[in-house]
C-alpha cells in the first residue's frame, strides 16, 4: 500500500455516534465512496459504551433525535427521556433504513492514523492488522470517548470487580446483594446510584462536589400520541438550531434582575414542573453571566431540593446552603428520585472534601476517618473532554508532529474542526466547538452539512488538500476564550474548562453557542471556506 497516490477512499470517518452516522449518510448521499470504523460493535456512540444501568439521555423526544424524515416519520419512542437500550435500537433503525451497514467496519479500533504527505491522504492503521488510506479523514469520536480513573493508590491491590461507567461490561454486572462503592456524583453517578439503591446490599457514594440536579419527569411515550406531535417535529428541528444550546427554546431576553421577585419565581416555578435541562437552557438572560442572577436560580434549585431531605447535616451536603459553584457552570444532570436513596437504609454519603480517600485495599475503600466494605467499585469519574479520544488515536500531521504534542500548550482548532499541521483532517464534535454545550444531534447536523459541503467544495475545485491557517486557528482559539470569559463558567472545576483532569490547561473547551457557530461557519463557507489554504 505504501507509495500508493490513490487513496482506498474518500474519507474515512472514525465513530459511529450521531456525528459519524450523520456524515456517513450526508457523504454517500453526495457520491463520496466512504468507510466508517469503530471500535464498538453495534453503532451508537456513547450509548454503546454507557450502557451501565439507569444510563439514558437527558434531552427530551424530539430534540435527541436526527431531522431526517425517512427517520422520524418511521421510529416512535417509548419514553420521553429514552434509556440505552432503546438509543441502540433506534441507531440500527437508522443504518437499517439508510443502507449504512455496507459501508461499516465495527468492532474494529484505528491504532494511529499517519499524514502521508507525499500523496496528501491519510494512512489508518486498525487493530486487525490492516491499513487503509483516505483524502479525507473525519474523526468523529464525541466529547466523552476518553474515560478517566483518578490514580487511587491501591486499586491494584482491589480483590473485588471495578470498572468506570463508561466500561461498563457489555453482559452486564448484576448490582444486587453488592457491597457498592461508586466514586463520582456527576450525571453518570446520578444514574446509576438510582439503580443501583434499589437492590444492592450497600451502596456508598463517594461526593466531592454535589451535583446540582434537576427533575426529570419522566414519561411514557405511545405510538399514537406520537403520530399527532409529529405534525410540530419540522418546526421543531429547524428551531432547535436557533438557540444557543441546540435545545427547543433559547435563554429568556430578561435579565432576572429586572422582573419581580414574584414573576422571577414563577418563572423558576414554570420551569421546575416542565422538568428535564429547562431550568439550565430556558432561564434568565443573565442567569450564565452574572453573579446575582445565578445566585437567584442557586437558592431556589437549593429550596427545592432541601424539601424532600429530611436530616439537615445530609442535606448540607447535598444541597449547600452557599453554592459549590455558579448553577449550571458544571453541567447539571437529570435526576428522578436522587435525592430520596439517602434516606434507605442501604445508602451512605460520603464527603470526600471532608474525609479523602487514602487507599484502596482488597476488600474496601480507605478514607481519612474510616474505610467502607465493597465488592465492586463503580468510578463514575468522567472523561479526559474533547481531546482524550483523539490523542488515543494516535494522529500524526505533518513532519511528524503528534496531536498530542500539538496540544502541548492548551487545544487549539480553527472552528473546532480543523488543526494547523493536521491537513485534510476535520473532526466533529471536537473540542472548541459547541459540542460539549450542544444537543448532540443538532450540533452533529449542523458540522455534518458543512462538513460535507466543504467536501463537495474541494471536489468541484479539483482540490486535494487544505489545512487550517494558523492565524485563522488562532483567532477561533481566542475566540472561544473571550467567549468563556463573558461568562460565569470559569468559576467553576468542570470538565467544560479542562479542571477535572490533572495536568490538563484550564481552558474552556467548548463554544457556548450553537446558533452562533453555525453563523460563523456559513459566513466561511461563503467566503471560498476563508481561513483554509488549499
Ligand atoms: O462525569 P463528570 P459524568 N475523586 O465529569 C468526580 C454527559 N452525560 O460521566 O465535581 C473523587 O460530570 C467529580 O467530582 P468533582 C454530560 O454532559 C450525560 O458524570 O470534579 N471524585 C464528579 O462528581 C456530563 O456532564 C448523561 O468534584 C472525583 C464526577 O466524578 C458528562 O457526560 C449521562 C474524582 C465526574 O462527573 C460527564 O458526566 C452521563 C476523584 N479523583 C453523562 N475525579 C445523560 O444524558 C472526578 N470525580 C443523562
Amino acid at each position: 500500500m505504501s507509495g500508493k497516490t490513490t487513496p482506498d477512499y474518500d474519507a474515512v470517518i472514525v465513530g459511529a455516534g450521531f456525528s459519524g452516522i450523520y456524515l456517513l449518510h450526508k457523504l454517500r448521499e453526495a457520491g463520496f465512496n466512504i468507510l466508517l470504523v469503530d471500535a464498538a460493535a453495534q453503532p451508537g456512540g456513547i450509548w454503546y459504551w454507557n450502557r451501565y444501568p439507569g444510563a439514558r439521555v437527558d434531552s427530551q423526544v424530539p430534540l435527541y433525535e436526527f431531522s431526517l424524515p425517512d427517520i422520524w416519520q418511521t421510529w416512535s419512542w417509548t419514553e420521553r427521556f429514552p434509556g440505552w437500550e432503546e438509543l441502540r435500537t433506534y441507531f440500527r433503525h437508522v443504518c437499517d433504513t439508510l443502507d449504512l451497514w455496507p459501508h461499516m467496519r465495527l468492532g474494529t479500533r484505528v491504532e494511529s492514523a499517519r499524514f502521508a504527505e507525499k500523496a496528501s491522504l491519510w494512512r489508518l492503521h486498525l487493530d486487525g492488522g490492516d491499513t487503509v488510506t483516505a483524502r479525507f479523514l473525519l474523526p468523529a469520536l464525541g466529547f466523552a470517548s476518553k474515560p478517566y480513573v483518578p490514580d487511587i493508590p491501591g486499586l491494584d491491590t482491589f480483590a473485588g470487580e471495578w470498572c468506570h461507567t463508561a466500561r461498563w461490561p457489555q453482559e452486564g454486572i448484576d448490582l444486587a446483594g453488592r457491597k457498592i462503592c461508586l466514586i463520582g456524583t456527576g450525571a453518570s453517578g446520578v444514574q446509576v446510584a438510582q439503580e443501583a439503591a434499589k437492590s444492592a446490599d450497600r451502596l456508598t457514594l463517594f461526593q466531592r462536589t454535589p451535583i446540582l440536579a434537576l427533575p426529570m419527569r419522566q414519561e411514557t411515550m405511545t405510538e399514537e400520541g406520537q403520530v399527532c406531535e409529529k405534525q410540530g417535529y419540522p418546526a421543531i428541528f429547524e428551531q432547535r438550531k436557533q438557540t444557543s444550546g441546540g435545545f427547543e427554546y433559547q435563554s429568556l431576553e430578561k435579565s432576572a434582575l429586572e422582573v419581580s421577585d414574584e414573576e422571577r419565581t414563577a418563572h423558576f416555578e414554570h420551569l421546575w414542573q416542565r422538568g428535564g435541562l429547562k431550568f439550565w437552557y430556558h432561564n434568565f438572560a443573565d442567569m450564565l453571566t452574572n453573579r446575582e442572577a445565578n445566585r437567584y436560580a442557586y437558592d431556589f434549585w437549593r429550596d427545592k431540593v432541601r424539601e424532600r431531605i429530611v436530616d439537615p447535616a445530609l442535606a448540607e451536603k447535598l444541597a449547600p446552603a452557599e453554592p459549590p459553584h455558579p448553577f449550571g457552570t458544571k453541567r447539571p444532570s437529570l435526576e428522578q428520585n436522587y435525592y430520596e436513596i439517602f434516606a434507605q437504609e442501604n445508602v451512605a454519603l460520603v464527603d470526600l472534601k471532608e474525609t479523602p480517600i487514602v487507599r484502596i485495599s482488597a476488600d474496601r475503600i480507605e478514607t481519612q476517618d474510616g474505610a467502607f466494605d465493597c465488592d465492586l467499585i463503580v468510578f463514575a469519574t468522567g472523561f479526559d473532554a474533547g481531546r482524550g479520544g483523539l490523542i488515543d488515536m494516535n494522529i500524526t500531521g505533518l513532519g511528524g508532529l503528534g496531536l498530542a504534542q500539538a496540544w502541548n500548550d492548551g487545544l487549539r482548532a480553527y472552528l473546532g474542526m480543523s488543526v494547523t499541521g493536521f491537513p485534510n483532517m476535520l473532526f466533529s464534535y471536537g473540542p472548541l466547538s459547541p459540542s460539549g454545550f450542544a444537543n448532540g444531534p443538532t450540533s452533529a447536523e449542523i458540522q455534518g452539512d458543512w462538513i460535507c459541503d466543504f467536501l463537495i467544495w474541494l471536489r468541484q475545485g479539483g482540490i486535494k488538500l487544505f489545512d487550517a491557517e494558523p492565524q485563522a486557528e488562532t483567532t477561533w482559539t481566542e475566540i472561544v476564550a473571550q467567549a468563556g470569559a463573558m461568562t460565569l463558567f470559569p468559576e467553576a472545576d468542570s470538565w467544560y474548562m479542562g479542571a477535572n483532569i490533572p495536568s490538563k490547561k484550564r481552558q474552556l473547551i467548548n463554544f457556548p453557542s450553537v446558533v452562533g457557530y453555525a453563523a460563523v461557519c456559513d459566513d466561511v463557507a461563503q467566503n471560498a471556506y476563508r481561513g483554509f489554504a488549499t
